[in-house]
């Protein structure tokens, strides 16, 4: 039997297995199993084949933009950003991946506009995996469907998954110990459903006999693989829905019911007309936001503050991180900082390396010369 044979009767199996308490143990094998199987396949199927696209990341962030062909991601990409995106009132017209610029607030965010994810793509069908694999490296994801193809979104929902992409969640906080004895011993925190057993079988499944393994919060059988596997990404997502332009305003309530038929929160999704370029100042805000980026106004000694190009960080990042951001070359010299601003209890605040920086800093590093 071949592996996608293999692969095809643990997925039936699975789908003809009750779930309850008797068969969590031997559900978690399967999926276990199942996902080792995916594993080696795609492993089969990428040696010997082509090394990537090689889209380097430039800017500050990334922005993945992902949706069907003609949904409006070149125009789109072409109206937020620099880019010049072929455009085309027809199918499969964007055949690669088209890095565009968006400036925002003194960030730079690459924004990709990657070809149309079409079903099966995840299996390795139409070049989706090179696609993927792009999608993979990014720091949020944009999910572009017209608002009368709302439906769109489940199945490239279901790609991103299958390919291992795992959105708007924490990363499962599974920890496993390699021992050299004594088998296999379970830690969980009280509010862990699985029982020990369960996660007992799936760890055996993935090769480990002798190891400590903690589980730290509540996860379903599908997250401790996830957690077991750690080959999965974690990243943010956000549905915008073009082409609102073509909407009557008594069609509104038709879309927002399939959104929430999804999940989506009607206010949460960004409704834009690429064409017309409407929306997009709110989806730029969005974007901005989900990705975390804060601003900090360097003081340069002689220049005074930069409010130009502020350096950009990220929500929790240190002074240590903007020193290593500015070219790390403070190791030795550095003495303290002065932080005015939010982050600051007063203007002018002497900090060191761990103080924690917010949005619209300003910062000054004072170094031995
Ligand atoms: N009415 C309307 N048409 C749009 C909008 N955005 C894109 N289009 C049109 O939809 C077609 C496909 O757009 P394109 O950007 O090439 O889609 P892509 O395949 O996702 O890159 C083109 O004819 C666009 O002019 C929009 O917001 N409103
Ligand atoms: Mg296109």
């Amino acid at each position: 039997m071949g592996l996608e044979e293999e692969i095809q009767e643990l997925e039936e199996e699975i789908a003809n297995t009750p779930y309850n308490k008797s068969t969590e143990a031997h559900i978690g094998r399967l999926k276990s199993k199942l996902a080792e199987k995916k594993e080696k396949l795609e492993q089969q199927a990428s040696s010997g084949g082509g090394g990537g696209y090689g889209v380097e990341k430039h800017g500050d962030a990334t922005v993945a933009l992902v949706g069907f062909p003609s949904v409006g991601k070149s125009t789109l990409l072409n109206a937020l950003t620099n880019a010049e995106s072929e455009t085309g009132a027809y199918e499969f017209t964007t055949l690669d991946v088209y890095p565009g610029m968006l400036k925002h607030k003194g960030a730079n965010i690459q924004i990709l506009d990657v070809p149309g994810l079409i079903e099966g793509a995840a299996g390795g069908r139409g070049g989706g995996k090179e696609v993927l694999s792009v999608v993979r490296t990014a720091d949020l994801i944009v999910f572009l469907v017209s608002v009368f193809e709302i439906d769109q979104y489940d199945r490239l929902r279901k790609e991103l998954y299958e390919n291992k992409i795992r959105l708007d969640q924490e990363p499962p906080w599974v920890n496993i110990r390699k021992k050299g004895k004594d088998g296999i011993s379970v830690n969980t925190a009280s509010d862990v459903s699985l029982d020990e057993e369960t996660i007992k079988a799936v760890l055996r499944e993935h090769g480990y006999v002798n190891a400590d393994v903690t589980v730290g919060a509540d996860v379903d059988i599908d997250q401790l693989v996830d957690g077991v596997m750690d080959n999965r990404v974690y990243l943010p997502s956000l549905v915008a829905v073009n082409k609102a332009d073509l909407i009557e305003p008594d069609y509104l309530p038709t879309v927002e019911s399939e959104l929430e038929e999804r999940d989506i929160d009607p206010d949460e999704a960004i409704f834009i007309s690429a064409e017309e370029e409407k929306g997009l100042d709110s989806l730029t805000e969005r974007i901005w936001d989900e990705l975390g980026l804060i601003r900090i106004y360097m003081d340069k000694p002689g220049r005074g503050v930069d409010y130009e190009e502020p350096l950009i960080l990220r929500e929790g990042d240190t002074v240590d991180d903007a020193c290593e951001k500015l070219g790390g070359s403070f190791d030795e010299r550095f003495r303290f900082a002065r932080v005015t601003g939010p982050s600051a209890k007063h203007d002018e605040q002497q900090v060191g390396r761990d103080h924690e920086l917010a949005d619209e800093d300003v910062l000054r590093i004072v170094a031995n010369r």
